[in-house]
């Protein structure tokens, strides 16, 4: 049992990892802003784990450091220590424990992707298509193709995602929210923005020489200026189709060929 001698020094031991295992959480700014619903449930869950995580790590960092020093062998000593077979009572502990813990963690991971996939009725949706090595978002309902992913603020946003050549990786880091946009498949991802702003969309999946530059943006905006945009865009879409009556739709990145004048 643990000697009075030992208490003394793990304390203090304890007491520095636990401070500083406490303020790297707190003075370094570990994640991007959130912008989405879905970001903050997401947030709390990794936090969650991170402080049981810590827990142990502090609890594991002192007893190793502390044994390491204080039954050191002595200069000379040869000896062996002695022949510990095992002990049934300290494995039980520590499988039990960890499979409790694991256990919390799955059930609180099925609440909050239960919460984040939920769809509402009047959600907008959206069709991605990856490619190699660019983003292009299709409004499907108005024929408006868009490279920026433009979406209303405090509004569900459903993307329906297809790669035309290999597999991509949908990622808006600010909503917290990633999927993998696969050949042959479709794949979905719900999120619903609750702050207007320009958020980074990143290819995350190594899709080829240009994977690192897959890049776009999500722009959320109000929602009197998203209709605007929208209509907008569909006024163009009806203009050029008037015109070149093949033309592609579009507004960014697919108006390649200029429209015929006269
Ligand atoms: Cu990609």
């Amino acid at each position: 049992m643990l000697n009075s001698r030992h208490t003394g020094p793990l304390a203090l031991l304890t007491l520095v990892v636990g401070a500083i295992t406490v303020a790297q959480a707190f003075v370094i700014d570990w994640l991007p802003e959130q912008a989405g619903e879905e970001a903050a449930r997401i947030d709390w869950l990794l936090w969650f784990m991170f402080w049981v995580s810590a827990v142990f790590f502090v609890l594991v960092t002192v007893v190793l450091l502390y044994c390491v020093w204080a039954f050191r062998a002595k200069p000379g000593d040869e000896t062996d220590g002695p022949p510990i077979h095992g002990n049934t009572r300290l494995e039980v502990v520590w499988t039990l424990i960890p499979a409790f813990l694991l256990a919390v963690v799955v059930v609180l991971a099925i609440v909050v992707l239960e919460d984040n996939e939920a769809t509402a009725a009047d959600r907008v949706k959206v069709e991605v298509i990856g490619e190699q090595f660019v983003w292009r978002m299709q409004y499907p309902e108005i024929g408006v193709e868009s490279g920026d992913l433009r979406i209303p603020v405090d509004r569900q946003v459903e993307l329906t995602m297809r790669a035309s050549d290999v597999i991509h990786s949908f990622w808006v880091p600010a909503m917290r929210v990633k999927q993998d946009v696969v050949p042959g498949i479709t794949t979905d991802l719900v999120f619903t923005p609750d702050k207007v702003g320009t958020y980074e969309v990143v290819c995350a999946e190594v899709c080829g020489v240009g994977h690192g530059v897959m890049r776009t943006r999500a722009i959320v905006m109000e929602p009197d200026a998203y209709a605007e945009w929208l209509a907008a865009a569909q006024a163009k879409v009806r203009a050029d189709a008037d015109q070149a009556p093949t033309a592609p739709a579009g507004d960014g990145g697919g108006d390649a060929e200029p429209a015929e004048e006269g």
